[in-house]
């Protein structure tokens, strides 16, 4: 990467909404519940300047919260825990519908669009340091999301990521 272009990336990861030392979170968002849905996925575009680990989240409204990937096995979608989500030096790693989430499961409550959710996400730099980076994630309904993110909802919603 030029260093214009890591200044262009900087500057876009300053307008964001969380930013804590070299850890970016833009755009955080979570897919909406209905009543007795018990899991949902979180989305987010993170990057980190200096390059860390993804390792681990937590929220107050679910008891279990994994990084989640999710990848086609054959024709069937399937998705896993994974220890560690890498995120590369300066480069913006993207969760989103049908490949990483942060996934919240044995949920307290039905989470409605327009609500914001906290979520503290674990980041672990080259130093084998772990940082928390608190996130404020706003809940989107299905079928109402922005232009951009309706090709990786409609993959999503085609394969039900989300039912266990
Ligand atoms: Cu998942």
């Amino acid at each position: 990467m030029t260093t214009a272009k890591l200044l262009v990336a900087l500057t876009l990861a300053g307008a964001s909404l969380a930013t804590f030392a070299q850890t970016t979170v833009a755009d955080p968002w979570i897919r909406g519940t209905v009543a007795q849905q018990k899991a949902t996925g979180m989305f987010a575009k993170i990057t980190s300047t200096a390059g860390a680990k993804l390792v681990g989240a937590s929220s107050p409204v679910a008891g279990i919260v994994e990084v989640h990937e999710m990848k086609m096995e054959g024709d069937r979608m399937t998705m896993a825990a994974v220890p560690a989500l890498d995120l590369p030096a300066g480069k913006a790693v993207e969760l989103k519908p049908g490949g990483y989430h942060v996934m919240l499961m044995a949920l307290k409550q039905p989470l409605k669009a327009g609500e914001k959710v906290a979520v503290t996400l674990v980041v672990e730099g080259k130093d084998g340091k772990r940082e928390n980076v608190e996130v404020q994630a706003e809940v989107r309904a299905l079928g109402n999301q922005p232009a951009g993110m309706q090709g990786g909802m409609q993959g999503g919603m085609k394969a039900d990521p989300h039912k266990h």
